[in-house]
């Protein structure tokens, strides 16, 4: 016991802190002179009886691994110290797989045009497009977001152009906090830049989610004289799945 204690005062005389080569048992010691009760970090207490000196030991764990902060000082800090391997924020996707499915199935609605009804059948249509979203850690601008990820837009089928106006985006800004391993919020960008709670995804085991809202589409038609009607109904169907 004696030999022990001589050997954590020489190391806390000259090093403050004792490092391993793996940095899984590091231990920081206080100074001789601090006793165990003024040593605030101390998890264990040796006694020289010799010496009358008391030092006092902690093992230092990469405890926290979002803090920016090498925790237990070997070196490696956060997610790139093995401490932090299982760690939830260290296990995040870099890339998630999205693609989101606008289908449109119209109904036959009834058309005054000049004094003469005639029925009429609102096409269907379907807007389809995939986007492998990337991490990108330099994205400023979603304030509530864990994290932003994007990715060029590929448009499989779009045959909705009379349904969503304007120039088709060319890539994708899809907004995530992480809730837990099942649960993820999407945020998406408004036009104006700002960014909104888009839905709250339920992920499974297999890292993917999907999930669909459906509208009806009641609308004034201008051709038509008989006011606002039912033109069909709208599912709008986003889907995600980590890739890595
Ligand atoms: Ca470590
Ligand atoms: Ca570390
Ligand atoms: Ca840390």
């Amino acid at each position: 016991m004696r030999s022990l204690a001589l050997t954590l005062l020489i190391a806390c005389t000259n090093n403050h802190v004792q490092t391993d080569t793996n940095g899984e048992d590091n231990r920081e010691t206080c100074e001789p002179s601090e006793t165990c009760e003024t040593c605030e970090t101390c998890e264990t207490c040796e006694t020289n009886s010799t010496t009358e000196t008391e030092t006092c030991t902690k093992v230092l764990v990469e405890d926290i691994c979002d803090d920016n902060i090498d925790n237990d000082q070997d070196g490696m800090t956060d997610c790139a110290d093995s401490d932090c391997e299982t760690a939830f924020v260290c296990t995040l996707p870099q890339t998630i797989e999205h693609a989101t499915l606008i289908d449109f199935d119209g109904n036959t609605i009834s058309c005054m045009f000049l004094g003469n009804p005639f029925d009429y059948e609102v096409p269907d249509c379907t807007t389809y497009f995939t986007a492998p979203l990337e991490y990108d850690p330099q994205f400023d601008g979603c304030d509530e977001c864990d994290r932003v990820y994007t990715g060029p837009i590929t448009y499989v089928e779009d045959t909705c152009e009379d349904l969503v106006d304007g120039d088709r985006p060319k890539t994708a800004s899809v907004g995530f906090v992480f809730l837990s391993e099942t649960q993820r919020e999407v945020w998406s960008e408004e036009l104006d830049g700002s960014w909104i709670y888009a839905t709250t995804l339920d992920i499974n085991a297999h890292g993917s989610a999907s999930v669909t809202e459906s509208a009806e589409l009641i609308e004034d038609v201008a051709e038509c004289s008989n006011g606002t009607q039912n033109l069909g109904t709208l599912d709008i169907t986003l889907s995600f799945e980590d890739l890595d």
